[in-house]
């Protein structure tokens, strides 16, 4: 049985990779971080209890900012495969958290390479690096490709630099099978919910429901190719899958913007919007709502705000893969569009926003998030 090692297991990606490698036969290794409350939701539907006679999830308390305790699970483990998708992932956090963030993003990295090759199973271990459409920054051609010149733009996308060419460079010097999927945006209901698309279908599903009032947001204008999750970590698998590792951009090529995520998901509500105002006066209106999903919206309603502290101190204005290489050599392509993903998220998002509404309607609290 092959056995593969996850960091980064509990959020979003790593519980659609768990998932998929327990369907293909593996033993799956993953990596939790110590929490004060519980923080397996996203896998505890395929949790195994370890008494069971022969578990094929093993989950193991570590951290990326722990060398000592990597080597230790690296060794325990013997893994045949590494996804490596641990991070401080939050690219306006990093401003926040500059130094934590390349602790994590870039040393952990290496630190998790190092174990391999200390231990002498870098010709055993294929290993597979989380990188970024983040790291074409401030883009140098569209669309971006493998070829595209990097420039990135936040604490984040540096970090993810360091990650790209350490990951590059331990392929060249020792012989790895080491690669990096560069992945452009992608999302699920299981989306953290400070992300964009999560927030904006959270959000609205609340106002819908009568939770909450309005939805403040930063730059409308942003750009992004978003794709689904699901569809990213086949492609994650099938990169460690070939005869020789190699670097592949994983995009939908399709661009769209924060506004019309907004739109989409108003739309999903039943609600139409109409945007009014510039910059940062720019509020979305609603003009019509019809169906049952959004009992407590009226038309007049403004249920979207700008709000200047979600603007990055420099931002990445637009970002449009250019997947040809990963159809050509894996024969790889998206089967989820950005406006199918979308009402996924709303669907999900209504649901727990309807129980919400329910058990505030009999008087019990609503857990309210502190953050935005
Ligand atoms: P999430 O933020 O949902 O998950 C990040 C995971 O990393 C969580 O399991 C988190 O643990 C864990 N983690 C955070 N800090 C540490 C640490 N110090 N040591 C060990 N583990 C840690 O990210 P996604 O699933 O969306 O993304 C997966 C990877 O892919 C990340 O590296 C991200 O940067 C990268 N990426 C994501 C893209 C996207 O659009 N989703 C696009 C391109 C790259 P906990 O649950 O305890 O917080
Ligand atoms: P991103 O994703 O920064 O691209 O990084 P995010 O969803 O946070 O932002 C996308 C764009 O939306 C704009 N935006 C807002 N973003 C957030 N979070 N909150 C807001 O209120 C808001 N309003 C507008 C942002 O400015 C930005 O332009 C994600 C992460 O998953 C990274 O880990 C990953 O590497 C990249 O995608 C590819």
């Amino acid at each position: 049985m092959r056995r593969a090692l996850i960091t980064g297991i509990t959020g979003q990606d790593g519980s659609y990779l768990v998932e998929f490698l327990l369907a293909q036969g593996y033993e799956v290794h993953g990596i939790k971080r110590r929490a004060s409350s519980f923080n397996t939701q996203r896998i505890d539907h395929i949790y195994q209890d370890p008494h069971d006679p022969q578990p094929r999830l093993i989950l193991h308390y570590g951290d990326l900012t722990d060398s000592s305790n990597l080597i230790r699970i690296v060794q325990q483990v013997q893994p045949d495969e590494i996804y490596n998708l641990g991070a401080q992932s939050h690219v306006a956090v990093s401003f926040e958290s500059p130094e934590y963030t390349a602790d994590v993003d870039a040393l952990g990295t290496l630190r998790l390479l190092e174990a391999v090759r200390l231990l002498g199973l870098q010709h055993k271990t294929r290993f597979y690096q989380a990188s970024t459409s983040e790291l074409y920054g401030l883009v140098q051609e569209v669309p971006q490709r493998e070829t595209t010149p990097f420039y990135p733009r936040s604490p984040y996308a540096v970090a993810k630099l360091y990650s790209y060419w350490i990951t590059v460079n331990y392929r060249e010097a020792y012989g790895m099978y080491a690669c990096n999927g560069i992945l452009f945006n992608h999302e699920s209901p299981r989306r953290g919910e400070t992300f964009v698309t999560r927030k904006i279908t959270r959000g609205l599903c609340h106002i819908a429901q009568g939770l909450e009032r309005c939805l403040y947001l930063g730059n409308l204008d942003a750009l992004r190719d978003w794709g689904h999750a699901r569809d990213y970590v086949r492609m994650q698998w099938l990169m460690l899958q070939q005869d020789a590792p190699e670097d592949f951009v994983i995009a939908t090529g399709q661009q769209h913007s924060v506004r019309d995520f907004v739109r989409w998901t108003a739309e999903e509500l039943g609600i139409t919007l109409r945007f009014e105002g510039q910059g940062v006066e720019e509020r979305a209106v609603v003009e019509a709502v019809r169906g049952e999903k959004a009992p407590h919206v009226r038309p007049g309603d403004v249920i979207v705000r700008v709000d200047p502290r979600y603007f990055r101190p420099a931002e990445v204005e637009t970002l449009l893969g250019d997947p040809t290489k990963a159809r050509e050599k894996l024969g790889w392509q998206p089967t989820i569009t950005a406006r199918e993903l979308c009402a996924e998220m709303v669907a999900a998002d209504l649901k727990i926003a309807q129980r919400h509404a329910l058990l505030k309607a009999h008087g019990h609290e609503v857990p309210v998030s502190a953050e935005r």
